[in-house]
């Protein structure tokens, strides 16, 4: 919360952003929409998103858009990987930064919706400072909902705001203390230039097609007053002397990810119409208790805490207080929280997955598009679902993911000469660095950064988890499997054999964001082998494909991966000695890719102490400063170094460096990967499942030396809860969703524990010093003592 509205000035409608919007407004949002509160007292600007209105993509003006792929590259792919193997490094890569690259016409951008602008007039003419009291800006994680509130006068005002999933509207509401007080104008304001701007009555509309590509979008705001007057303007609608005011607004397109033509040819009217009706129909508290209901049905599932001071602080002092002085577990604890509301707010069933800021964006040319970044971005923000438990959040990604598979056919083909046709359909898809929701898989317009066929292998792991953490077959065999499996044949057609000794390579590779074009490197590698490894898992639980299974362990075994170099660092190029080495390979880099076998991947762990030795030399050698995302991936590795206290110093880093007043990650620019990030980091400290048992407390810093969480996720479908004191478990409790056996490796345990259902005990089998197991039921709930 804050006392102070977000603005100094008047915002204007630029889209040319001032700074407040990022720092300092607040987010609200349903997956759908989005929306930015500044809490503005006399002249409110509501900003607000539509998450599927993005220029780009197929349109009039671009008749033969194909996904920004450039035909026939496949044979410049084989030259290139011939000068490779021909060890004729410079001359593969000019070739590469030549030909293997994707157009940029038709790669469009996220855009500004527009704003819902609200100005209130106060009785008693001119508006005076002096007659303000008691001002407070809130956002309350627990029930999504926020508020402005003060006193002019004499009379209290109150705004209440939030943005419903159930009925897609975002619903405002104005009240106050006294009668009679609330007078009001309200206007639409659009980003985008309208082809219809009307006030029908009491509702205005904002209607009209991008000019980029034609993409229909409507929005509709409806007003209703409770006593008082309410009049249509041709600007707007006025309201004057009401006792209350409601303001429903719900936006919409006609876009549809589904290739090729990427619209629903529903009209955006009807759609939109609908919605404010329903919303209507309901009245505002009933909007607001289906509101809390549909969202604490996620959010309430999980509760942490360090039991931290709480000082009432606003929450910019709390932030400047946390610069200057000792850690303020205060904040540490809220921004873990912070990152669970954000996910909710910006990943919902039906919706695109959240981009590189949510759902969140003010212009019209935002950084790198707002799109969807695959060489970390898009992964990070889907780190916290399942272990926060949230899962039901991942289906906008997981959908995505599969709506690649039509487009990334044609880049594989292409770019690869891997061809899908009637008699083998499903024989391999790809796409690289960036994605738009036009199907836009081929290679960005730049070499370097763009080309990243390991995106999909590395996106490939969250859907994987989707099965690893709740064990639904049914969603492993219809949904995840096919794909991870289509995604094995694309690297068995890909991957380059050496026949000097006979291993694969992905070629050309490029480690992301530095470092010279390769032959393999670790990055790609880690990603493919995981890749492998997993579909072998995921065909055996099937029971399915024992032919392609033989082939992929086949191929996995000639796939080299991590190995260590002169100064003990794990190398990120197969050809480095030294850390410094490697031709263009810059300083304390933010990307950790030849580290991913660490987290999010397996292959680096306390189960390989080689291995995770040098995986430390690597992060001490990148070291701890860095841009948000960087900081954060640093805090899930660390938590996997199991050092707690390394893991809480980069927390200090980040939120002393990382984290605006609105509790929004920085790139800088604003950047919404950080914060899911974040929260992944703190669960990855209170315990980690990803090597087949549930690891407790493996990195718990010592100032958080005593707490409480409850409600996270194991891989199994485990939910755990713990408390702790002297930095030492107290108790556990684990409920098991779906039975099986549950494996529990304690930290600092003097004698191993008791299980105990319903008070008596469970008969436990006794790994070692530190590791038990125990049978469980489906549905009960053990306690561990
Ligand atoms: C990755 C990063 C950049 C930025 C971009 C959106 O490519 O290397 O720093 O975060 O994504």
């Amino acid at each position: 919360w804050y006392s102070h509205p977000a603005t100094t000035s008047e915002r204007s409608y630029s889209g040319s952003d001032d700074g407040d919007w990022q720092n300092k407004c607040l987010p609200i949002g349903n997956g759908y929409m989005g929306a930015m509160l500044a809490g503005e007292i006399c002249h409110e600007k509501i900003q607000f998103n539509e998450k599927t209105l993005w220029t780009g993509g197929p349109s009039k003006l671009r008749p033969d858009y194909n996904g920004g792929n450039f035909e026939g590259r496949a044979e410049k792919l084989k030259e290139v990987q011939a000068l490779l193997l021909a060890k004729q490094i410079d001359e593969a890569t000019e070739m590469a930064r030549e030909h293997l690259v994707g157009d940029y016409n038709g790669y469009g951008a996220y855009q500004n919706f527009g704003w819902v602008t609200v100005s209130h007039e106060f009785e008693g003419g001119e508006f005076s400072e002096e007659k303000l009291s008691d001002y407070v800006r809130e956002l309350d994680l627990n029930t999504a909902t926020a508020a402005t509130s003060f006193s002019y006068d004499g009379v209290g005002y109150m705004r209440e705001y939030f943005m419903s999933y159930p009925h897609n509207v975002m619903a405002v509401k104005y009240s106050s203390t006294d009668k009679n007080k609330i007078t009001l104008f309200v206007e639409g304001v659009s980003a985008h230039e309208l082809a219809e701007s009307s006030v029908r009555n009491d509702v205005i509309v904002l209607k009209g097609a991008l000019t980029d590509n034609q993409l229909r979008y409507e929005a509709q705001i409806k007003i209703i007053s409770i006593g008082g007057t309410i009049s249509a303007k041709s600007a707007g609608v006025a309201v004057s002397g009401a006792d209350e005011v409601v303001i429903l607004m719900s936006a919409a397109t006609d876009f549809k990810n589904e290739y090729p033509a990427y619209r629903s040819g529903i009209d955006t009217s009807i759609t939109v119409s609908k919605n404010i009706k329903n919303a209507v129909d309901a009245g505002f508290e009933k909007l607001l208790r289906n509101h809390i209901s549909d969202y604490q049905k996620i959010f309430s599932r999980v509760s942490f805490n360090v039991c931290q001071e709480v000082s009432g602080d606003a929450t910019d002092v709390l932030l400047s207080k946390y610069k200057n002085s000792a850690s303020l577990a205060e904040l540490e604890v809220l921004l873990f929280h912070y990152g669970r509301y954000l996910t909710i707010a910006s990943s919902r069933n039906g919706s695109l997955p959240s981009n590189l800021q949510g759902v969140w964006n003010e212009t019209n040319n935002p950084p790198w598009g707002c799109d969807y970044h695959l060489n970390i971005n898009l992964q990070m923000n889907y780190w916290p679902v399942y272990v926060t438990n949230m899962a039901e959040c991942a289906t906008p990604l997981i959908d995505y993911v599969e709506s690649l598979r039509i487009p990334g056919r044609v880049t594989a083909k292409e770019y690869m000469g891997i061809i899908s046709d009637e008699a083998n359909p499903e024989n391999g898809f790809t796409a690289h660095t960036q994605n738009t929701p036009f199907g836009w898989t081929c290679p960005g317009w730049s070499f370097e950064w763009g080309w990243s066929p390991a995106a999909v292998p590395w996106l490939l792991q969250n859907v994987w988890d989707f099965y690893r953490f709740s064990m639904d077959k049914t969603v492993l065999r219809e949904k995840i499997y096919p794909m991870m499996k289509e995604q094995c044949k694309f690297w068995q057609q890909y991957l380059l054999l050496d026949k000097n000794n006979s291993m694969y390579y992905s070629a050309p590779a490029y480690s992301p964001e530095h470092g010279p074009i390769t032959l393999g490197n670790t990055y790609e590698h880690t990603l493919v082998k995981q890749l492998l490894m997993d579909s072998i898992v995921a065909a055996d639980i099937l029971g399915v494909d024992d032919a392609d299974r033989a082939q992929w362990e086949r191929l996995a075994a000639c796939i080299e991966t991590v190995s260590i170099g002169e100064e003990g660092q794990i190398k990120e190029w197969f050809d480095e000695i030294t850390i410094r080495s490697m031709p263009q390979s810059e300083l304390k880099h933010r990307h950790l890719s030849h580290l991913l076998g660490l987290f999010p991947g397996d292959s680096i762990s306390i189960q390989t102490p080689e291995l995770l030795k040098a995986a430390v030399v690597s992060l001490n050698d990148r070291g701890d400063i860095s841009t948000g995302w960087g900081i954060v991936h640093r805090i899930n590795m660390w938590a996997r170094v199991q050092d707690g206290e390394r893991t809480h110093a980069l927390i200090r880093q980040l939120i002393s460096t990382g984290i605006h007043e609105n509790l929004f990650d920085t790139h800088p620019p604003f950047q919404i990967d950080g914060n899911f990030g974040y929260t992944s980091g703190v669960a990855e400290m209170l315990f980690q499942s990803n090597l087949g048992y549930i690891h407790i407390l493996p990195s718990l810093p010592k100032v958080w030396e005593k707490g409480s969480v409850s409600g996270l996720v194991a891989r199994g479908n485990f939910e755990i809860g713990m408390t702790w004191d002297n930095c030492m478990v107290n108790s556990v409790t684990v409920l098991s969703n779906v039975g099986g056996d549950c494996v529990l490796k304690f930290k600092n345990i003097s004698k191993l524990p008791k299980v105990c259902y319903n008070g008596l005990e469970v008969p436990t089998n006794v790994i070692d010093g530190e590791t038990i197991s125990f049978q469980t039921v489906a549905g009960c709930v053990y306690e561990v003592r």
